[in-house]
């Protein structure tokens, strides 16, 4: 009888073993299903038959790249290489220097090149070139909206120059600066741009500075970066990877990046930046003297056709800093004289009243506090201001850094479609003017002709707002951005709109 019990209890509990086993494979299954029907969804929604094109290509679309080059680099600069640059001591900057590919070093043979790239020098092809070569050129752009080819010709460590005012060998950083998680979302980009911003940061950041670069994949659909980009960043213990398993955006992908981060700063920036010597302890200075500030280096450009680093090292008009204009996109902008007047040297961090969205240091337990960015944000845009707002506001300090510099990609051209029509960017500055500009944003309202549009609820952030006590946005205009400039058909936009910045 006994063991007829037993005999009982083993089949139910083989039966409801099966039974559960069932349950948690068919939840998998659906979830797996959900998850791709989302995607499918985004992506027919991506493009309406009217514009689609063959090979069309996928970018990095929640990106600012087809946002504004700055202006100091607009105009028509050469750039300037110095030769000279810091020495790299060994013993403080480890890392496994990347090989040239046996296919890479044909190439430059055949191209009569040597040493592409080095020291940030444009790359330049022979004028005539053979037709193989001619294709891969052409379906680079196709993929990637740049010369990805020549790209891949560059060593991935490449040296670059110092482009650092003099001064700014002399300042002696606080010897407490804090371990950082340099965080890199990429969404199908090319392999050389991204380990090329890989390896700048290894290359310039000293070892007791840098805890760990950060890979989030959002949802990338090329092979290269599957199993080939694993077994790559392998040799390197300091990479990690994380994937997004669906398309999240930048912004939220962001967000995982810093939950799986250890800190206790964070650098966020774009996988297609190349960081310059020196690069990392002006940045992380006014962080260890506040843990509230945060900061951005001077953005430099990377060239989409030569890959050439493109500076400005005039220093009348190398520094720009960064506004925004009603409708809430940003805006670079002249220094104003009384910030000038306020620094003791050229080369002291600069007050911005907004940060850029590809490159910023904050320590992770700041940017948890205040809450990260609305989550609600879709695909791009507006999440650099209301940054910028929070830190401004909620307590901080919003630097650009003289001595740091970085260079982006700013591509050519833009060709993704927002699956709502652009309506994205509109819905993101709609609730960061709800939740942050008080009643500023009657500017905002008629400046983008706002009648009821539905921008979904923003319960939380103003929940958020009240809890961190953060200041009115009258204070932030008044103090940080006394210099915006309004329509022109307003007479009194507050009362004490002429008071200078303290
Ligand atoms: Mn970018």
């Amino acid at each position: 009888m006994n063991r007829f019990f037993r005999r009982c209890s083993v089949l139910k509990f083989i039966l409801l073993a099966g039974f559960i086993w069932f349950l948690v494979f068919t939840i998998l299954i659906s979830s797996n299903e959900e998850s791709k029907l989302k995607i499918d969804e985004l992506k027919s929604k991506r493009l309406s038959p009217k514009i689609r094109i063959k090979n069309q290509p996928s970018f990095n679309d929640f990106d600012d790249d087809f946002a504004e080059i700055p202006r100091k680099l607009q105009k028509n600069i050469t750039s300037h290489i110095k030769i000279d640059h810091t020495i790299i001591r060994e013993d403080d900057y480890i890392y496994l220097v990347p090989e040239l590919r046996e296919d890479i070093l044909n190439y430059h043979k055949r191209l009569n090149l040597v040493n592409p790239g080095h020291m940030g020098k444009p790359v330049i092809l022979p004028p005539v070139i053979p037709l193989d070569i001619q294709e891969k050129i052409n379906k680079s752009y196709e993929i990637f909206a740049i010369n990805e080819f020549v790209s891949s010709l560059i060593p991935l460590d490449r040296e670059l120059p110092d482009i650092r005012p003099k001064y700014c060998h002399q300042v002696n950083y606080s010897n407490n600066l804090p371990v950082t998680s340099v965080i890199m979302v990429f969404h199908n980009e090319p392999f050389s741009q991204i380990m090329r911003s890989v390896f700048a940061v290894f290359k310039r950041t000293p070892k007791n500075l840098l805890g760990e670069i950060l890979l989030v994949d959002d949802c990338s659909t090329r092979d290269y970066l599957k199993k080939p980009l694993e077994d790559y960043i392998g040799k390197y213990p300091k990479i990690k990877l994380v994937r997004s398993p669906t398309r999240v955006g930048l912004i939220k992908a962001r967000m995982i990046g810093c939950v799986n981060a250890q800190g206790p700063a964070l650098v966020f920036m774009d996988a297609h930046i190349e960081v310059t010597p020196g690069w990392i302890q002006p940045l992380l200075d006014p962080l260890a003297k506040n843990p509230n500030a945060s900061t951005i280096p001077v953005l430099d450009a990377l060239d989409p056709h030569t890959i050439e680093y493109r500076y400005n090292d005039n220093p009348e008009t190398y520094m720009d800093h960064l506004g925004f204009e009603w409708n809430l996109i940003y805006k670079w902008k002249n220094i104003p004289e009384w910030e000038k007047k306020r620094m003791n040297n050229p080369c002291e961090p600069i007050r911005t009243p907004t940060m850029i969205g590809a490159f910023f240091v904050i320590m992770k337990e700041f940017f948890e506090m205040l809450g990260m960015y609305d989550p609600e944000y879709e695909i791009w845009g507006a999440e650099n201001l209301e940054l910028s707002f929070k830190v401004w506001m909620c307590g901080g300090e919003l630097y650009q850094i003289p001595c740091s510099h970085a260079a982006h990609m700013f591509r050519k051209k833009h060709p993704y479609t927002y699956p709502k029509g652009g309506g994205e960017v509109r819905r993101n500055t709609d609730r960061l003017s709800e939740v942050w500009l008080d009643e500023y944003q009657r500017f905002y309202h008629r400046a983008t002709n706002f009648q009821n549009r539905n921008f979904g609820d923003v319960t939380e952030q103003k929940k958020l707002r009240q809890n961190l006590r953060c200041k009115s946005f009258k204070w932030y205009i008044e103090n940080i951005y006394p210099d915006v400039s309004y329509p022109s058909n307003v007479q009194d936009p507050s009362p004490q709109q002429e008071k200078v910045a303290s």
